[in-house]
């Protein structure tokens, strides 16, 4: 039987989507972020060291890295569904998606996610101009400029398909909707400035797998920033 270790607000709402997709069977474990620190609670340790989410157990098997178990429950339960063919143009794009999500698209957020906390952060009055300065002179001077040219290139690819690995729906599309989601709850991804990005949401948001993981997941805030 299949576990989804799955924490609030997190990465592993995905690999639930997943598994609607594929129509597998699988049991939710729930864990909360400490509502400060935003971190995992420790039990996720216990299943395995590094305490982040997701971590699907399967058997014997203990998965973690949301591309890598993506990969690993497509190739077990996919029977071919959402996998372009082996050797095709459109495989090698899968591939790249797979990789660019967690490799290249999330990094970015994650600068600007922390950078904006030690802005917003409490501290000694005296200390608070200087913070504030470094940390906008670091979103201003590099955050910023790193995630329009990713959103932007990943805005233009959309515009050949409306999906990323060719003409079919495919789980690289699922990959992507964390930090597609991601970046369109910050701000960097409106209507007007990234149309296939907000329309490419709005059609994975609509699809009945989707919405099932959501019920199994529970509340998922990042949808609302
Ligand atoms: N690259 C990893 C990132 C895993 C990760 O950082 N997960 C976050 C949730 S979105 C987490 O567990 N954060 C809580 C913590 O670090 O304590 C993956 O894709 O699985």
């Amino acid at each position: 039987m299949i576990v989804v270790h799955h924490l609030n607000n997190s990465r592993s709402q995905r690999i639930l989507w997943l598994l609607e997709e594929l129509g597998v069977s699988y049991t939710v474990k729930r864990y909360e972020r400490d509502a400060k620190t935003m971190l995992a609670p420790p039990a996720l340790k216990a299943v395995h060291p590094l305490g982040k989410s997701p971590v699907v157990t399967d058997g014997d098997k203990t998965l973690v890295e949301s591309g890598a178990i993506v990969e690993y429950l497509v190739e077990t339960y996919g029977q071919g569904r959402l996998i372009p063919p082996a050797g095709s143009p459109e495989r090698l794009k899968y591939t790249f998606w797979l990789h660019y999500a967690e490799g290249s698209a999330m990094p970015p957020l994650l600068l600007k996610l922390i950078f904006d906390r030690v802005e917003s952060a409490p501290m000694p009055f005296f200390v608070k101009p200087i913070a504030k300065k470094i940390a906008q002179t670091v979103k201003r001077q590099f955050v910023n400029p790193q995630i329009e040219t990713h959103f932007a290139f990943v805005e233009d690819e959309l515009a050949k398909t409306g999906w990323l690995a060719g003409g079919d729906f495919t789980a690289a599309d699922i990959q992507m909707s964390f930090p597609l989601e991601g970046v369109a709850a910050r701000g960097g991804a409106t209507k007007e400035k990234r149309p296939n990005i907000v329309a490419f949401l709005d059609r994975i948001h609509a699809r009945p797998a989707y919405k099932a993981a959501l019920a199994k997941g529970g509340p998922y805030d990042i949808l609302r920033g």
